[in-house]
């Protein structure tokens, strides 16, 4: 269809995507919000949770006035309709996030065994610290130590005696509270089949037991499949440390051949990385009459190069289409989740080369080459190889970098965090006990063209801050909060007197970036952290969390997680549940009494600040801190 001259007026606060989308209006090229706003009005029925295709007797649907019908074919009421559909939500996202973990695992048994060159060991403590936890050795070779460790990693996907071995670094009263309602996750593939066998038609039709197994699924993405990935992708290719980098659509050079990097796993951007320090490919591009080679993030693969090797950040989720219509991209590489089946139409407008690199996640018009641990290193140098290549063909004309690069300081993971302190959490919680810092809460989450682009994510965060309430952050939510100048030390002038002068001592932003959406598990282990040096369970402390623009299922998995391991959450768009008073106040409030947690639904996000401050003031009363 044809863009939309008139379309939605407030797409996004931000100045480049505004002249990007302006100029793809101009060139007649169609955008996600284009897409939108033709799918106007979307389904009722879908919204609320009240539609269902699981089986061929339906499609069914079920009438929320309670005129027509209230069962499906089958006699699916709204409560098993409701239930079935979020658990199949939450199952994807898991699903998503642990094939993630699993191709780590397998390139570290790759590493091991010698071959996969391009790859290495590269924080040999941290592999010496995790293959501890799987009882692995500690006078192994660290290549016999990462062998034995990535056996013992593959068999947290399948049938294992006991419980995946992460939850373990989970205080006891929070497994307590697992085992009463045997939430307690067994092996990560196991709870995600057995999500979509509990939901076949004529299986689990209790809405309470169907949900229950939802959140144990989400709990084996995030004590198993996202915890993998993140400690894995550390081993191999090092564990975040601060680094200045810098964000928005001007990280892209006029004069350099540019590569974009897209989608979430390290694997294949790792060594579009190291080729791209090729001194023989960088002499090719200056041949071609180009400065350099440039690579530049998007989404969370872009999270994950920036947080290990600062490389820059080009946008978030709604960006992707419009670094395309820069003009400016010799090459977009991609491995998988949240990459728009639209692009490989947008680069075909362009000279830009659209590059797929998994078998399990092809597009149309995209250039496929295949990635195994064996060939990354020789697919990296290629994809530069080919990238530069393509400068030639750029057209001066059709280009334009609407934007000036903003800095940023990144690679806030747990160990830079505590190396911060002086090497231990203590003067963390001194700040929290004397409060300095009232609490912190995990801000998270994607873009959703529902919501004018990092509106949520901006104002949240900004309110949070001047409350005295550290945030921390991951995935798109990062890259909004980056783009609007919070991840500058000079941003701690914009926080509450207590946790400015705390990030002034320590010259800290007052909003860290833990990394990509699997880093979440970077945010549930420091809260496990903290609580363990409390002697508490997770509940209670001043902690909380926000997707304030999530889209994905991965961000449905990311909620159930954070809240059954104790974490209040705060959504920013209402999840398809509404069909279903019964499964609403499951979620909203049935949840507090058995796990200490619950959601909330707030899309303004002055409100959804004021209910997250009110919940960390009542957890700090509940500790006996001082409360406002
Ligand atoms: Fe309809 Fe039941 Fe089949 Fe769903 S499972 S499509 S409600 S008959
Ligand atoms: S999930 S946070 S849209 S990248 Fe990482 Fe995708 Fe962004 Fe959600």
């Amino acid at each position: 269809m044809a863009p939309q001259d008139t379309l939605i007026d407030n797409i996004s606060i931000q100045p480049d995507t505004l002249a990007l989308k302006e100029k793809a209006r101009r060139e007649g090229l169609e955008t996600v919000w284009d897409r939108f706003h033709a799918q106007q009005p979307q389904c009722g029925f879908c919204d609320l949770g009240l539609s269902c295709r699981i089986c061929v007797m339906g499609p069914c649907r079920i009438d929320p006035f309670g005129e027509g019908p209230q069962r499906g074919v089958c006699g699916a009421d709204a409560d098993i309709m409701v239930a079935r559909n979020l658990a199949r939500m939450v199952a994807a996202g898991a699903a998503s996030h642990s094939d993630h973990g699993r191709d780590l695992v397998e390139t570290l048994y790759a590493v091991a065994e010698g071959k996969a060159p391009g790859y290495k060991l590269t924080d040999l403590e941290k592999l010496s610290r995790i293959a501890a936890e799987f009882g692995v050795a500690a006078d192994l070779a660290p290549e016999a130590q990462a062998r034995e460790l990535a056996l013992a990693l593959m068999e947290e996907y399948g049938i294992k005696k006991g419980f995946l071995q992460f939850t373990k670094r989970l205080p006891q009263a929070r497994l307590d509270k697992w085992a009463k309602l045997d939430l307690a996750p067994r092996g990560i593939d196991r709870e995600i089949s057995e999500m979509l066998h509990r939901t076949h038609m004529g299986v689990d039709n209790d809405a309470v037991n169907i949900l229950l197994q939802a959140l144990r699924s989400a709990l084996a993405d995030g004590w198993g499949g996202s915890m993998i990935a993140t400690e894995v992708s550390d081993i191999l290719f090092g564990t975040p440390k601060p680094v200045a980098s810098q964000v928005n659509i001007g990280v892209l050079k006029q004069d350099q051949v540019n590569i974009i990097l897209h989608g979430h796993s390290p694997l294949v951007s790792e060594m579009v990385v190291r080729a791209a320090a090729d001194p023989e490919l960088l002499a090719r591009a200056k041949a071609l009459g180009a400065q350099g080679i440039n690579l530049a993030g998007l989404c969370c693969t872009g999270n994950e190069v920036l947080m290990r090797k600062g490389i820059p950040m080009a946008g978030n989720h709604l960006v992707q289409e419009l670094a395309l219509i820069t003009g400016a991209v010799e090459a977009m590489v991609v491995d998988y989740q949240c990459i728009m089946p639209s692009l490989g139409d947008l680069a075909s407008c362009y000279h830009t080369l659209f590059y797929t690199t998994y078998d399990k996640a092809k597009f149309p018009k995209a250039k496929h080459l295949s990635f195994s641990p064996e060939n990354g290193a020789a697919l990296g140098r290629e994809l530069v190889f080919q990238a530069v290549e393509n400068f030639a063909r750029r057209d001066p004309k059709r280009v334009s970098i609407p934007a000036s690069p903003q800095a940023q300081v990144t690679g806030f993971s747990i160990e830079a965090i505590v190396a911060a302190l002086g090497g231990t959490p203590g003067p963390l919680l001194d700040a929290v006990k004397a409060g300095q810092i009232r609490g912190a809460a995990g801000v998270v989450g994607c873009n959703n063209p529902k919501i004018t682009q990092d509106y949520g994510h901006v104002n949240l965060t900004r309110a949070l801050i001047a409350a005295d309430i550290l945030v921390l952050d991951t995935g798109c939510t990062a890259v909004a909060n980056a783009k609007a100048g919070l991840k500058e030390p000079q941003a701690a002038e914009l926080a509450g007197p207590g946790l400015k002068a705390v990030c002034q001592s320590l010259g800290i932003p007052p909003v860290l970036h833990m990394g990509s959406c699997v880093d979440n598990t970077r945010i549930i282990n420091l809260c496990a952290v903290l609580a363990g040096a409390l002697g508490v369970d997770i509940d209670m402390l001043p902690v909380a969390a926000a997707a304030p623009e999530w889209y994905s299922e991965k961000a449905a998995t990311i909620a159930c997680y954070a809240v059954a391991s104790g974490i209040y959450t705060v959504l920013g768009v209402t999840p398809p549940v509404l069909g279903s008073p019964a499964v609403t106040d499951l979620l909203l409030n049935g949840l507090e009494s058995h796990l200490g947690a619950k959601f909330a639904v707030e899309p303004d996000p002055g409100k959804a600040a004021a209910l997250i401050i009110r919940h960390v003031e009542e957890k700090r009363r509940g500790l006996g801190l001082d409360a406002r």
